[in-house]
């Protein structure tokens, strides 16, 4: 028979130990669902001044069209869920590209924020290129005055939710219980 202190110590052990899995688990299925909600931008776009944008990017080697709104997203967009501010700055002539597009964290007042880049097999070699979420975009946004319609499929994004599974984060975006270990969470993802 257990002393009772023994049997305490027992229990609390294994209350630690199903703190710790729970807390490690949390942090696992967040970082798998932050991963999820990146693959896509998809929405419906509105915007209080009339904007145009008629523009596709397949998977950043080619691109054709214009892009100029600042609005919102009803949707989904840069990880972002419900109604999202969201920018398009785009021109494309099939083998080069400028793009800026946004949602959520960027500077209204700034023209020029996110900071814009290249894409096309000319703006690739010419760059700066595609960075972060925005590689292997492959883009169609529509924008008429003050409604539209954006469909984004990131294919890094998406590999990186596959591989994120296995717990390896293609992307460097798993921010969930990284402050715990000494990491620099929220801020390595603004920070990119
Ligand atoms: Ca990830």
């Amino acid at each position: 028979m257990l002393s009772i202190e023994r049997r305490v110590g027992r229990f609390t052990q294994l209350g630690l130990l199903g703190m710790v899995l729970l807390l490690t688990g949390c942090g696992y299925f967040q970082n798998r669902l932050g991963d999820a909600r990146r693959m896509f931008d998809v929405g419906v776009t509105v915007s209080s001044k009339p904007g145009f944008s008629f523009y596709a990017d397949f998977l950043d080697i080619a691109a054709l069209g214009y892009a100029h709104v600042d609005g919102h997203i009803i949707g989904l967009g840069g990880g972002h869920a419900g109604y999202i501010p969201m920018r398009q700055r785009a021109a494309g002539l099939l083998l080069w590209g400028k793009e800026e597009f946004a949602f959520g964290e960027f500077d209204p007042q700034d023209p020029e924020n996110p900071a814009s880049w290249r894409v096309g097999i000319i703006g690739l070699i010419g760059g700066p290129g595609p960075y972060g979420e925005h590689i292997l975009n492959n883009l169609k946004v529509l924008h008429l005055g003050w409604i539209g319609l954006e469909i984004n499929g990131k294919f890094a994004e998406i590999a990186d939710f596959i591989l994120g599974w296995t717990t390896y984060d293609l992307m460097g975006d798993d921010t969930a219980g990284k402050a715990a270990k000494g990491g620099t969470g929220p801020e390595s993802e603004t920070a990119k």
